[in-house]
């Protein structure tokens, strides 16, 4: 699946409403800025992947990406296998099962690595699994168990930076004439520097003894050099060595942040070209041991500044501007017109990567606030959130306890709560402790057991929606396009998603009151005539007249 023809452009037929639009806006493209928020362009098929078709009038274009849905786990929280607690990795495989039933195929791990924090991002031990989750012969379990099940399994690999505590940064800042030394920025402690931090508030260096290091996030994780070869080279086996035990790819932490440290400069064209130039290194690398490894990269900026990653360096990346959109679009009830907009994100995708990307949406991470908290513990909300989620083209994330309406707000530890496996609050076998939770507390939280029961759960609309996704190629691979109403309902989002031989229109009424409307034939997608899927059977299509209860989804073909 994750092969470097991720994504197949197949222009169907080139139809004259496109021709007129493409010409309309050629004469002013020469001084636009290739960005989704200047480009006019219509997605346009790469040329070595054009094809011609079929002549009944009607036409698309076919931006196929293999859309799996991926599940984000915070190994501590998730289950726990010895009894101290603490979520392992015997943990997620105990749970294979249960991500099975609600339908992902694959699984991103946070890190697993040695590390002093609770969370794992500055690492220890790069080649070491952190005892507290386990053993490499757990891991490799995981790894079969999940492969039998033809679930990819995807590490954290945080490079940015170290920890403080690993070996090479405490020979570094000990010894000045230590081999790691060059390994990272370490300068006289007086001397002059910029200080403008990109990655948060406060000078972004820290001084030890009459030294100073450079470390954007925090005193406990200094910046790797990636200026010293020796770094690059040592990265580049880590990830190999991971791909040799058998993971299918990485999530790639502050992936921007490798050469951006400073406020002032990270988005120059300069940084920018820096941390593409590494990046493509890197996958180049990786991909002398396996030609189909993934690469998802955090790069937690706009669209704009993600594009030109999808160049031979990232194969996906995270869309954080959707994830707002989505949100907003559930709690205004209102239609964010994904079906315009992500067209546009995609045609510049296209153009920035030669046409091979796979854009990866998500409602919320481990870094920002849950979705149910977001939505005010709003579960109609909730429910419509995931429902355009997962009928949108690329791997959609779901964070772990999400598909349940777990609540959770920052500081982070209060975001990443333990999973709710029991009805009952005293817990039962697995149930990890690894803090007191705050949000998730008490006889109305939710939980997987009581979910399970209740027909119309978040958990079961989650399983719904995914089951639908997994069933038909053009919900799960396929293409967005808009799908315009001639009378306007802002209550109503519309798209089609298409793959080269099918195309189904996806609407959703995304407010509390019953809503119609009347589907004409599309000039590029000719007739949506028969309801295949719909989260209510109340809701009806006869005669092009459509009749969507609150807060519902249909799938017609
Ligand atoms: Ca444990
Ligand atoms: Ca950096």
């Amino acid at each position: 699946m994750f092969n470097n023809r991720m994504r197949q452009s197949v222009l169907v037929l080139f139809s004259a409403f496109l021709l007129v639009l493409l010409s309309a806006c050629s004469s002013d493209q020469g001084e636009q800025d290739p960005s989704p928020t200047a480009s006019a362009t219509p997605a346009q098929a790469s040329p070595n992947e054009a094809e011609g078709n079929s002549g009944n009038g009607s036409t698309y274009t076919v931006d196929e990406q293999p859309g799996t849905v991926f599940y984000e786990i915070f190994v501590r929280a998730f289950y726990d296998t010895d009894g101290d607690g603490i979520g392992d990795l015997n943990g997620v495989t105990a749970k294979l099962d249960y991500l099975q039933e609600l339908g992902i195929g694959g699984i991103w791990l946070m890190p697993i690595n040695s590390s002093p924090s609770y969370h794992g991002y500055d690492v220890t031990d790069y080649y070491g699994i952190n005892p507290e989750y386990g053993t490499m012969d757990d891991f490799k379990r995981l790894l079969d168990e999940a492969h039998k099940r033809d679930i990819k399994i995807v590490m954290d690999l945080v490079v940015n930076h170290s920890s403080s505590e690993h070996p090479w940064f405490k020979d570094a800042i000990a010894n000045t004439d230590s081999p790691y030394r060059s390994w990272y920025s370490i300068l006289p402690a007086d001397e002059s520097v910029r200080t403008d931090n990109a990655a948060g508030s406060g000078s972004p260096w820290h001084t030890a003894g009459s030294s100073k290091y450079l470390g954007i996030f925090w005193g406990g994780m200094p910046d790797l050099n990636f200026d010293e070869p020796k770094v690059r080279e040592e990265l580049i086996n880590i990830g190999r060595y991971w791909l040799e035990q058998g993971v299918d790819g990485f999530r790639l932490d502050a992936a921007k942040h490798i050469y951006g440290d400073f406020s002032s400069t990270v988005n120059t064209k300069e940084v920018q070209a820096a941390n593409k130039a590494w990046w493509q290194e890197f996958r180049r690398g990786l991909n002398e041991v396996n030609p189909n490894a993934y690469l998802i990269g955090e790069v937690w900026d706009s669209t704009a500044v993600i594009g030109p990653y999808f160049d031979q360096a990232l194969n996906s990346a995270f869309n954080f501007d959707l994830a707002g959109r989505l949100l907003g679009a559930a709690s205004g009830e209102s239609d964010p017109d994904l079906g315009y907009s992500l067209g546009r994100v995609h045609a510049f995708y296209e153009q920035s990567s030669g046409g091979a990307f796979l854009d990866a949406p998500f409602l919320s991470n481990h870094d920002q606030n849950r979705v149910m908290t977001v939505l005010n513990g709003n579960a109609d909300h909730a429910k419509m959130a995931a429902a355009m989620l997962l009928t949108l083209p690329g791997t959609p994330y779901l964070y772990y306890g999400e598909e349940i309406g777990m609540k959770g707000a920052k500081p982070d530890e209060y975001i990443r709560e333990p999973m709710l496996w029991y009805a009952d609050p005293a817990g039962g076998e697995g149930q990890t402790t690894w803090e007191s939770s705050r949000h998730n507390t008490g006889a109305d939280a939710v939980s997987v057991e009581a979910q399970q029961q209740d027909e119309q759960s978040l958990l079961n609309h989650y399983r719904k929606l995914i089951g639908w996704r997994n069933a038909e190629p053009a919900l799960q691979n396929g293409a967005i396009g808009e799908y315009k109403l001639d009378a306007a309902n802002s209550k109503l989002s519309l798209y089609v998603r298409a793959v080269k031989d099918d195309r189904v229109l996806v609407v959703h009424n995304l407010s509390g009151e019953l809503q119609q409307a009347e589907l004409k034939t599309s000039s590029d997608y000719g007739e949506f005539a028969k309801l295949i899927h719909a989260t209510s059977g109340e809701a009806s299509l006869e005669g092009g007249k459509l009749r969507l209860p609150p807060y519902s989804t249909v799938i017609i073909r």
